[in-house]
This record gives C-alpha cells, structure tokens and sequence, in this order.
C-alpha cells in the first residue's frame, strides 16, 4: 500500500449508501472539475429577485405530504405521511460569494482549514476530501480510488492548493461540513432545513422535463468513467443556470448535496431514534451523521439516483467534501 493510500476509513456521500471510501493523503496534482472543463457551459439567466421581506428567500407555505417512498432504495422507506409548517428557504444554494461575505464579517475558519484528524497518527492536517477519480493507483476497492483526502483543499481552494474559486463566485460553496453550515446559518439569524422541509420544498424538482431537457447538474454517462455533460457542466454549476421549481427554488437537486439538520437513521422506521440523538450510520457508528438531500453532479443513474427529492444519504458530520453544500431557512 502507498503512503497515498495509508488506510484512512471515512463515510463518504458519493451514491452507495455509507460506502467506506480509504482517502489517501497528499498534495497531488488533481485534475480540475471546474469552470475549465465546463466545456458546454450554460448561459445561465440571472436568479430573479423576489418581493420578499429577507432578500434572496422564498416563502413555502407548509402542507401535508407522503414523505419517502419504496421502491428505490431501502433507506427512503417506508413513505409515510406528514406535514411542514410554512417555512422561508433560499432561492439557491449559498454560494462562494456569501459564504466569503460571511468569512470576512468573521474570520470565520471552516473545518476544513483548522484540520481533519487523521485517525492513524492522531494529527490534524487541514484539507479536505476532492472528487479525483483517475489518481488512486491503488484502489482498495473500486469506489474507493474515486476521492483522494487532499491537504489543504477547502473551499477557498476546492481542487487544493493552486485551485481558486475565481470565477466560481456563483457557485455553490463547498468542502463545508457540517458545523461550518451551521455558523453560517447562525451568523444569518438562519438554520439549517430540516429533511421534511427540504423534500417539501423540492417535491416538484426534476433531473429532466418531460421533454429530456435536463432540469438540474447530475452526471450523464457511465460513472465515473464517462461524462456526457449533457447537462452542460462536469463539475458545480453556478446556481440557477436550471429552471426554478413551482416555489422558486433552484438546485434543490443535484449540483451538490445539501445538509439538513436532521440526524441520520437507515430508515424511516429506525426504532431507537432517542437513542442515537447524533443519527446512526452503521457503517460509521459512534460518528456524528446527518442527512443530505439533493444529490450531486456526480449522481448517474448507473450507480446514484439521488437526483429525487426522497432521496437521502448519511453524511459524517466533520467532513465536507468537494460536492457537499447547503442552503438555509427562516422558520417564523
Ligand atoms: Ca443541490
């Protein structure tokens, strides 16, 4: 085994749910997913500013609705009813440019940048976990060579360092976990959408109109070897370069994952919620777990479909990854 490839064990949101991912640790040279390689890249039309009383925020008025659904994948069952209280949620994911205005009113570090603990040695190396599918010379499995722990990779630098996030202003945010989600929401007098909020909100977003036209940045293609980018983008895409849903809303799926604040159970019916008040992954026990929602650019339908509003994914708390971000909500 390569120094690269010395056996780091963590949860990784990349389709499977809780596959283990072993991250090597380095400072290799990357290939970069971003504006570069965005060969059909959209012409995306400027996110229309709405009349509402907090700028860049949508109201959701509550409702009853099936949340889950069977069928898919064992840990979106079983659906059951139940109902939202009306909630404000922002248009788009937070961006590179507010989540900069946020650093600069603060000196806000991310998690990403104080340091990640190596569980072998103990130290905190800062950096973060970079989507590199083509670096890992050797894989221990063959999801594992997909995502390299890359120091000093966060979101300032998402592709580590050399790696900008100019031009990106209005992308996504990302290598953000969880608690650096949270003092975002915190600073902006926000939270963090619960699971039920987020699926209500993004009940009528698609990956694809009726007519094929794709509605939202997933993967085309035979993950992760191949990549169409019909959708026009490899990586993140600027927010709203999709049409919004009936609410407004952009992005709610795919472009990256978003956090909630509710822990992570295996499934709807999960006994011993009480219990576990942090969530419960067994492939990670004792971490820290909350849900995701949305999916990712890197969600195809060969391995992730994710892109679905009822779709969820475990993610460990204290790590962010290159297609993690979030968005926020008032709750009146
Ligand atoms: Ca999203």
């Amino acid at each position: 085994m390569s120094t690269r490839n010395k056996g780091l064990f963590i949860g990784l949101a990349v389709g499977g749910a809780g596959i283990l991912a072993v991250l090597g640790w380095g400072a290799a040279t990357l290939p970069r997913p971003g504006n570069d390689l965005d060969v059909l890249a959209l012409q995306c039309s400027d996110i229309p500013v709405t009349d509402s009383p907090y700028p860049g925020m949508v109201w959701v008025p509550g409702g009853n609705f099936t949340m889950g659904a069977e069928g898919t994948y064992f840990e979106e069952g079983p659906a059951f009813e139940t109902s939202v209280a009306g909630f404000w949620i922002g248009q788009h994911e937070v961006t590179n440019a507010q989540f900069a205005e946020f650093v600069r009113a603060t000196g806000y570090l991310t998690l990403a940048e104080r340091g990640i603990e190596n569980p072998t040695s103990g130290e905190l190396i800062p950096g973060s976990a970079v989507f590199s599918p083509h670096v890992s010379d050797e894989p221990v499995n063959p999801f594992a060579g997909w995502w390299q722990f890359l120091a000093d990779a966060n979101w300032q630098q998402p592709e580590g360092p050399g790696s900008s996030i100019k031009g990106r202003e209005n992308h996504p945010v990302v290598h953000i976990a969880y608690e650096d989600a949270q003092a975002y929401a915190q600073w902006a007098g926000h939270a963090l959408p619960t699971e039920a909020q987020f699926e209500f909100a993004a009940q009528s977003s698609l990956r694809r109109d009726l007519a094929g036209t794709y509605q939202s940045n997933t993967w085309q293609g035979l993950f992760p070897f191949q990549h169409d980018t019909q959708d026009g983008f490899v990586g993140t895409a600027p927010v709203g370069c999709y049409s919004a849903n009936e609410f407004g809303l952009y992005d709610l799926i795919g472009n990256v994952w978003e956090w909630t604040e509710t822990p992570w159970f295996s499934s709807h019916a999960f006994l011993d919620k009480e219990k576990y008040p942090q969530g419960y992954d067994p492939n990670q026990p004792g971490e820290p777990v909350a849900v995701i929602k949305g999916g990712s650019y890197l969600c195809a339908p060969n391995y992730c479909m994710r892109y679905r509003p009822e779709a969820r994914q475990a993610q460990g708390k204290g790590l962010g990854t290159s297609h993690i971000g979030f968005r926020t909500v008032i709750n009146p």
